[in-house]
């Protein structure tokens, strides 16, 4: 054919963007005015989907240059928003955009607000996959995700009568315009079956997986433009598919509908996201989509390689790494391991070398529940070779280990990538470790503790294989699209250049005193309308009148026990006790928001979004205490909520259990938009007060070790009995107060609180932070030392950026070049 080869780019005026969007909403989609808003949503995406086709396409192009080496981003989870803001910022292409929408009488924010979240992932880890996405296109680096298309992204959360109810998020019903299906590179991913052993003409033996149950993988790419650079990543997700054969015998057997009816299994495997985030899932299913996501991802980085260095192997080590995000994708070494000796046929020494000089793998959790097992009877029935696989990895492992530790049989039980016990299990971090040249945790505090416990034998076997990367998020979205205004001010000040090295928004402390004084009356300002903004949405969803002079006190993430939103609620339920005893001198008006979504299955956790509703109905219906004191549970949080909570945000919330949460990434948004921290010595909160200063952070509570040793010493009892503010503060809870046409609901919530193996010390914990709320408090009274406070928040923020995390990897790990795309 004589198709063009060189796409040409669009124009982004607004002229050229309102011809595209009438075009698209005419002709392509046959709509006219009058028609669902959503497609005046779809005809816009086209638009701007067509300006980043050209750029897409050259940047496959480059980064299919022999010589080019690769990193393959691979995780279950990419929470990924919306996207058409995102894109807008990335081609500075808002403000004509505005323009075009404003031709048909159109608001550019109603149209982007019809997009639903792409919420392909539980919290702060596929959203940390979607912030080193953004980050990577930035800083042009050639890193490709893979995950799954998931058909039901993370549940709605309804609440009724208190209650958090899910709702399916069927976020693909009406179509999603930023995604290209790409049927041409379907893979075939294989089930069951059974091994079969064969010689080759040279006499040499050989594996093949046979008489399996076979599913097709379709990828769709989603675009992922890097900001005001020419770099448009891909994030390639898969869809499952039923393959064209039919169950012949059962087909003639005349069971044509069952024969027919065996392909939704097929389909099934990207059907939804696995809601837990923090135990395993331990379901069949699950582990399908993990395999499903590892061959289907590998066996396309092969066909890519082949297409360009046919059967050669020598220099996919030079050109290839990959990026294991949790142990979620970790099946993959096992399947890299299958398809150079099965598919390639290497021998076993030359592919391990190529599998563990290229995988490497982030650990995220430091809760050993949450980290994965699978049953070995599911493996032999599911995935019967990469059994097989494994046993030979970890046979070969144990060797080491004695050679090591001769006759340590408790270390050996321990490292073995085969637990066994009542039923044996593969452990998935221990193969990860095993199988991987680099291991990191993703702040300093979790890294060092992964050294120091869960990995101890490894980091003993292997000490330079561990690594830190404190995470970050990226400024885009953090910044720059969720706060406008705050973008707005600063450039203003110092230029642009923090938007895309965020080490610069420290100039902000270098202005003369003239200019920081206007500076910080500006910045309060912003964040007054940003809490304007706030309030309204919470009227309208919560129905509830935030007074915007209140201090604005947020926690909004994941409801887990660790993450103690029940301290929260504790202090909220004394604060709610001085109101009522009329201990209010230079009080400091406060609205609590709570917010976050909890496992299905977790039921304390549901529990707590039921005691913060109840609690809330008390106290916002109680003339006493008027705007003194608000509380909301925030229904549904998810990436696009955060996008109007953070820059409104005056406290943050990051009170977790020292030495439980891995990293956090919430806490940056906030110090981002000027919110100061209450927090813990825990996850990267540590790094925060290291950037900002101890001064302009409240920290309170028991240290990681502390905490350690408190475990199997810790008595409840004696911080009530010592404490009369948490006594009074109990009592209330356990009278029925927030509970009294519902008795005993809240029972399980204070035998929690009670129990002497509380993993969590909430109580230990709480003079602590009550006393540093009341230091918050105070603060607040002295408005230009907090807008100080809050300011320095922002300007110290800049080691956050996830393009420092990923220059940080990259370095380390990937060691990948840019690529400039011209
Ligand atoms: O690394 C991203 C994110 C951290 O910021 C959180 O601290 C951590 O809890 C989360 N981990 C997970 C995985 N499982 N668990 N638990 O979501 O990762």
């Amino acid at each position: 054919t004589c198709l063009p080869t060189n796409i040409k780019s669009l124009p982004n005026t607004s002229k050229a963007i309102s011809e595209s969007f009438e075009k698209y909403l005419t002709y392509h989609l046959g709509r006219t005015q009058g028609c669902h808003s959503f497609y005046f949503y779809e005809a816009l995406s086209f638009t701007l989907r067509d300006r980043v086709v050209a750029n897409w396409y050259k940047t496959w192009e480059a980064y299919r240059q022999p010589n080019v080496r690769r990193a393959y981003y691979l995780s279950l989870e990419f929470l990924m928003g919306r996207a058409l803001g995102n894109h807008l910022l990335n081609l500075d292409a808002t403000e004509s955009s505005r323009e075009a929408m404003e031709k048909f009488c159109l608001q550019l924010e109603d149209v982007e607000s019809i997009e639903p979240d792409a919420g392909l992932g539980n919290g702060g880890l596929g959203r940390l996959a979607a912030c080193f996405m953004d980050s990577c296109a930035t800083l042009q680096l050639p890193v490709l995700g893979y995950g799954i298309r998931y058909e039901y992204g993370m549940f709605k959360q309804a609440i009724v009568d208190g209650r958090q109810e899910e709702r399916p998020d069927h976020w693909l019903r009406d179509g999603n315009p930023w995604e290209l299906e790409r049927p041409e590179y379907t893979q075939t991913v294989k089930f069951g079956g059974h091994t079969e052993f064969y010689r080759d003409e040279h006499n040499n033996l050989h594996a093949r997986w046979v008489e399996t149950n076979d599913v097709l993988a379709i990828p769709f790419d989603v675009p992922i433009s890097g900001y005001k650079n020419k770099t448009v990543n891909t994030l390639r997700l898969w869809k499952s598919s039923a393959t064209d054969e039919f169950d012949l015998e059962e087909f003639n057997a005349g069971s044509y509908t069952d024969a027919v009816a065996a392909k939704n299994n097929a389909e099934n495997i990207t059907m939804v996201l696995y809601p837990n985030d923090s135990s395993e899932n331990g379901k069949e299913l699950r582990l399908k989509q993990q395999y499903f996501l590892a061959s289907a991802s590998l066996q396309d980085v092969f066909r890519q390689w082949e297409t360009i260095h046919g059967n050669n192997y020598e220099n996919f080590v030079a050109q290839n790494v990959f990026q294991m995000n949790d142990t979620h994708p970790t099946i993959s070494v096992a399947e890299m391991m299958r398809i150079l000796m099965d598919k390639k046929c290497l021998n076993w020494d030359d592919a391990w070398s190529i599998t563990t000089k290229t995988m490497a793998y982030t650990n995220h959790t430091l809760l050993p529940e949450a980290l994965e097992k699978w049953p070995v009877h599911l493996f032999e029935s599911l995935l019967p070779r990469l059994l097989e696989i494994i046993y030979e990895i970890n046979a070969r492992f144990m060797r080491v280990v004695q050679q090591k530790w001769p006759g340590n049989t408790e270390r050996h039980a321990r490292m073995s990538i085969i637990e066994e016990g009542p039923y044996k299990q593969v452990r998935m971090a221990n193969l990860a470790i095993v199988g991987s040249f680099s291991v990191n945790g993703v702040a300093a505090l979790h890294s060092q503790l992964l050294c120091e416990g869960l990995f101890h034998d490894f980091y003993e076997l292997w000490p330079d294989k561990f690594t830190n990367k404190t995470n970050g998020v990226t400024p885009r979205r953090w910044i720059a699209h969720a706060n406008p205004e705050m973008t707005e001010l600063i450039s203003s000040h110092i230029g642009e250049d923090w938007i895309t090295d965020l080490s610069h928004i420290s100039e902000i402390k270098k202005l003369s005193a003239a200019k920081q004084k206007t500076f910080a009356k500006a910045f309060k300002q912003v964040k007054q309308s940003n809490k304007q903004r706030l309030a309204d949405l919470v009227e309208q969803l919560c129905g509830v009148k935030f007074n915007t002079d209140s201090l604005f006190d947020i926690q909004v993430k994941r409801i887990h026990e660790y993450k103690r939103q029940l301290l929260n609620l504790l202090h909220v339920i004394h604060l709610y006790i001085q109101i009522k005893q009329g201990n209010t001198e230079n009080w400091s008006n406060r609205c609590v928001l709570i917010g976050g979504k909890a496992a299905p299955g977790y039921i304390l956790a549901k529990d707590i979004i039921k005691l913060t509703n109840n609690i809330a109905e008390v106290i916002n219906s109680d003339p006493d205490v008027g705007d003194k004191l608000k509380l909301v549970f925030f229904p549904n949080y998810g990436v696009t909520a955060m996008e109007v909570i953070a820059p409104a945000a005056d406290l943050s919330e990051q009170i977790s259990t020292a030495g439980k949460e891995a990293s956090g990434t919430g806490n940056m948004k906030f110090m981002m938009n000027g919110a100061l921290t209450i927090g813990t010595y825990d996850g990267a909160n540590i790094e925060i007060i290291n950037e900002v200063g101890e001064e302009n952070f409240f920290l309170f509570g028991l240290k990681a070790n502390e905490v350690q040793d408190l475990q199997g010493n810790y008595d409840p009892m004696h911080y009530i009995n010592q404490d009369q503010d948490l006594k009074a503060v109990m009592e209330l809870l356990q009278s029925a107060h927030f509970n009294a046409n519902e008795p005993g609901i809240f029972d399980s919530i204070i035998q929690s609180l009670y129990n002497r193996n509380d993993p969590w010390v909430t109580f230990a914990d709480f003079r602590s932070y009550v006393d540093a709320q009341n230091e918050v408090a105070k603060t607040w009274q002295d408005q230009e030392k907090w807008g100080r406070m809050s300011v320095m928040n922002t300007a110290c923020s800049g080691f956050f950026s996830t393009d420092r995390t990923m220059q940080d990897y990259n370095r380390d790990i990937w060691k990948l070049d840019a690529l400039e795309i011209k």
